[in-house]
């Protein structure tokens, strides 16, 4: 919930968790603070003083324990520097590339008196790009055949969702989005060149690949987005690469570019859209980018005799959705077809763990629904998902919050089960789910509960779930022939 509040409000999210299991528990989402670029502030509990290092009931040394994930641990011994160490916190995990900063709390300290007061939080800044970066960047655009924007994070506040659309119109750029962030661009808008998210579909990086210039915007470039680090290619990408990005430590760090520029994306898309284009870009080029995208999105129903083809469901909620709604996403291979057929607008929100963690669907919902009353948040969320943190249903009751959860119940682990499938054909072995029946466990929450077991039942269950006054949840009896949007089982057995 607190790296859900994180990425909906660009500011760090806070959560407080007792000692070592409770920090277990959380390092998840530590991990995946770090692996997504987001700010989050963990507050430990730790033994008292006198004990330390003795090995005390459920001591952790924290700062070896997540020293490969967090930017920054603390452990305040002297109360009378809780100001500046908590303030310190926030500036860190703020800072540079956002990610996840640890305050352990020794247990006696936490009952010292102290006069010192709480030291607000310092103003935020934004790097913005020189005049010369600007005009370097306009002019290589302005040399290049078929130059791509990749935006990244970077581009999720609001600000930089507006340039990004304004530059790219000002230029006739085409945009492709990185992975989880679909929802910076309109997918349905001509150039919008594709989401780079697992194995994006050789009919698009086929195209993409073809671009003579790269300009990526708010990204690290990371190893999903690019495809396994092969477009661009690192460390030396097959066309020039111009990196954008707010942290100067994230230039050159993996792939060698032909320019940098220190800059948060706002500012710099906000200048490069002001910079009128001596030369637009080739439209044929952002249409052939644009189309390669776009054929992505057209949707076949399949059919299969084991259960619904959960892309249906998915059309139906964008069919039904209004334009501020949030979209929570689980992982797992039921998000492909939210990536492939949902056309997400940028004041829509989708909120996914780019770690590729389970278990952020559920909690995220509930925390998009808390910041965000008014808005309609859907969550999409396996029934392994479901089965880890969809017990956050309680939550959501004690809070009357307004959330529609879609389980995606094909009984299985069906993105590990696709794997075994291709690399260990006939030793399929642990990935079958026993589940509950969901829609009785829904209703021992006190929730609404739905079952959808034939594609007909969409529209009608979908707009009932939607106009529940509090936390609803569909349980959709997927097919697990069907196991995503991209792969059949017997597809993959016949390879
Ligand atoms: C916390 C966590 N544990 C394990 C994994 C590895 N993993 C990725 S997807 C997946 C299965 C997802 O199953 P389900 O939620 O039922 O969705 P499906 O793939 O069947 O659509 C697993 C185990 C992970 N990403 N995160």
């Amino acid at each position: 919930m607190a790296l859900a509040d994180a990425k909906l409000t660009g500011r760090p999210g806070v959560a407080f968790v007792s000692r070592g299991p409770g920090a277990s528990n959380a390092a998840i989402a530590l991990h995946s603070a770090q692996q997504d670029a987001d700010p989050l502030v963990l507050f430990v509990g730790q033994v008292e003083r006198k004990d330390r290092g003795r090995g005390a009931f459920q001591e952790v040394d924290y700062e070896r324990a997540f020293a490969g994930i967090v930017k920054l641990s603390l452990e305040i011994a002297d109360a009378a520097r809780l100001p500046e160490l908590v303030r310190m916190a926030f500036a860190v995990a703020a800072s540079g590339t956002p990610g996840p900063v640890i305050v352990a709390l020794p247990e006696d300290m936490l009952s010292d008196e102290v006069a010192a007061a709480a030291l607000g939080p310092g103003p935020a800044s934004l790097a913005r790009p020189s005049a010369e970066d600007v005009e370097a960047v306009a002019r290589r655009i302005e040399a290049a055949a078929r130059p791509l924007l990749i935006a990244g994070g970077g581009a999720r506040p609001a600000a930089a969702r507006a340039a990004l659309l304004a530059t790219s119109e000002a230029w006739g750029l085409p945009v492709a989005v990185t992975n989880k962030h679909q929802d910076v661009f309109p997918n349905a808008h001509p150039h919008f060149a594709g989401h780079l998210g697992y194995a994006a579909p050789r009919s698009l990086m086929a195209v993409l690949e073809r671009a003579d210039l790269v300009l990526a915007v708010g990204t690290r470039l990371g190893d999903v987005a690019t495809q396994g680090y092969a477009f661009p290619r690192a460390p030396l990408p097959d066309q020039p690469l111009i990196h954008v990005h707010r942290d100067p430590r994230q230039i050159g760090r993996v792939h060698v570019p032909e320019l940098g520029v220190v800059a948060d994306s706002g500012p710099f898309l906000a200048a490069l859209a002001a910079r009128a284009p001596v030369r637009r870009v080739d439209a044929g080029w952002t249409r052939q980018a644009g189309e390669a995208a776009a054929s992505l999105r057209a949707y076949r129903p399949r059919e299969a005799a084991d259960g619904v083809d959960f892309g249906a469901i998915v059309l139906e909620l964008q069919r039904e959705l209004p334009h501020d709604a949030i979209v929570t996403l689980d992982s797992g291979n039921f998000v492909s077809w939210v990536h492939r057929h949902f056309a997400f607008v940028p004041s829509q929100t989708m909120l996914g763990a780019v770690s590729g963690a389970m278990g952020l669907g559920v909690p995220a919902a509930v925390a998009a629904a808390l910041r965000h009353p008014g808005r309609s948040v859907v969550a999409f969320v396996g029934d392994g998902g479901a089965l880890m943190t969809g017990n956050e249903l309680a939550t959501a009751m004690r809070h009357a919050l307004k959330v529609a959860i879609f389980v995606a119940n094909n009984a299985s682990y069906g993105t590990i089960r696709t794997h075994q499938e291709l690399s260990f054909p006939r030793r399929v072995s642990a990935t079958d789910l026993r589940n509950p029946d969901f829609v009785a466990w829904a209703k021992s929450f006190g929730a609404d509960a739905w079952r959808i077991e034939r594609a007909e039942e969409a529209t009608e269950v979908v707009r009932a779930a939607l106009a529940a006054p509090g936390p609803a949840v569909v349980e959709v009896r997927s097919s697990l022939e069907l196991v995503s949007a991209n792969a059949t089982i017997s597809g993959l057995r016949a390879r």
